[in-house]
C-alpha cells in the first residue's frame, strides 16, 4: 500500500526542501531536550514532572524524525534530472507511532501543570490516553489508504475525528475548569496554551487529507512543511509554555529558585543548596483561603 510520497517524482528543489524541513525537525527536538533538561529545576518538584514529560517527548521525537529522515534518503534515487522512488518505500507511520507516545505525555502534562491530582487526574488522564491512541491508530488504518480508496480515508479519518473532539472537549475543561484558580499571568499564558493546542492540533488531519486537496509534489513539500510546524509548536513551544506556567504556580506556592535567591538574598534560606523559600511537605505551599489539612 504506497501512499502519496511514493507516487511521485521530486525536483532537485523539492526534494531538498523536504529533506531539510524533516531534519529542522528532529534537530528542534534536540535543542528542546537541552532547554528542558536545564530548567526542570526552576519548578516546585509537583509541577517539575512536566519538565522531565516533555524532555521524554523530544528524546522519542527526534529518534522518530531521524529515522523518517534516514527513510526519505534511501527512498529515492536520482536518476540526472528528478528524484524518483527506489526499492524501498517511504512511510509516514512513523509519526503515528510517534504520537503514540506523545499524545499520551502532551496531555498528561497539561494535568500536571493544572494542579489535578488523584480521582479526578486519572478519570482525566485515562479518558486523555483512551482517546489519543483511538484517534492516532484509526488515523494510522486511513493513511494507508490515502492513494488507493478515498472512502477508507474519510471514513478512518471520520471516526478518528470523533476521538479528536472528544480530546478538544476534555483539554478545554481541563484548561478553564482547574481544581485551584492560577494566579493572572499563568492563567493568562494557559490561555494561549489552548489556542496553541487547538491551531497546531488542527495541522494533523489537514496533512492527513494532503492527497485529497493537492496530489502533488507541491503537496508532499506541503505535507511536510505542515506536519513539521505542527510537530514543533505542539511538544516544544507548547513544552515551554507549560514550563513557564510550572515556574509561576511555584513562585506563587513560595518556591524560589536557586539561581534566583543567590542574587536576591532571601532571610527565609536555610542554608541548603536549590530552595530557597522553604515549602511545607509535600512541595506544595497551603493557599489562602483553604484548610490545609497535614
Ligand atoms: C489524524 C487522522 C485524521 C483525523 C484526525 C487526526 C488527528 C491527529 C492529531 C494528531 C496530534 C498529534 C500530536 C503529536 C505530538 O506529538 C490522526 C491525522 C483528527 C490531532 C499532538
Amino acid at each position: 500500500m504506497l501512499t502519496m510520497e511514493n507516487l511521485l517524482t521530486y525536483s532537485p528543489v523539492s526534494y531538498s526542501i523536504v529533506s531539510n524541513t524533516l531534519t529542522l525537525g528532529y534537530a528542534a527536538m534536540a535543542a528542546g531536550l537541552v532547554y528542558f533538561v536545564t530548567t526542570s529545576k526552576r519548578a516546585a518538584p509537583p509541577y517539575r514532572l512536566s519538565s522531565t514529560l516533555s524532555a521524554v517527548v523530544m528524546v522519542s521525537a527526534f529518534l522518530a524524525l531521524y529515522q523518517l529522515h534516514q527513510t526519505w534518503l534511501s527512498a529515492f534515487t536520482f536518476n540526472g534530472e528528478v528524484w524518483e522512488g527506489g526499492a524501498t518505500a517511504f512511510n509516514n507511520g512513523y509519526r503515528y507511532i510517534n504520537w503514540s507516545i506523545d499524545v499520551p505525555i502532551l496531555l498528561t502534562q497539561l494535568l500536571i501543570v493544572m494542579g489535578f491530582t488523584g480521582a479526578r487526574f486519572r478519570r482525566l488522564w485515562l479518558q486523555f490516553v483512551v482517546a489519543g491512541l483511538a484517534m492516532i491508530y484509526t488515523g494510522y488504518a486511513g493513511q494507508f489508504y490515502e492513494a488507493t480508496d478515498s472512502a477508507r480515508l474519510y471514513l478512518w479519518g471520520a471516526i478518528s475525528t470523533a476521538f479528536f473532539l472528544w480530546i478538544l472537549v476534555l483539554v478545554r475543561r481541563t484548561i478553564f475548569d482547574p481544581p485551584d484558580a492560577l494566579p493572572e499571568r499563568a492563567a493568562g499564558l494557559m490561555r494561549g496554551v489552548w489556542w496553541v493546542l487547538l491551531g497546531s492540533w488542527l495541522l494533523y488531519p489537514g496533512a492527513y487529507l494532503m492527497p485529497v486537496f493537492a496530489l502533488s509534489e507541491g503537496g508532499v513539500v506541503a505535507r511536510q512543511i505542515s506536519f513539521t510546524v505542527a510537530d514543533v509548536v505542539s511538544k516544544v513551544i507548547y513544552g515551554v509554555m507549560l514550563s513557564r506556567v510550572a515556574e509561576l504556580r511555584s513562585q506563587a506556592d513560595g518556591y524560589a529558585h536557586a539561581l534566583e535567591s543567590e542574587t536576591q538574598p532571601n532571610p527565609d534560606r536555610r542554608g541548603g543548596a536549590g530552595v530557597a523559600a522553604v515549602q511545607p511537605q509535600g512541595g506544595r505551599a497551603p493557599r489562602k483561603g483553604r484548610v490545609h489539612r497535614s
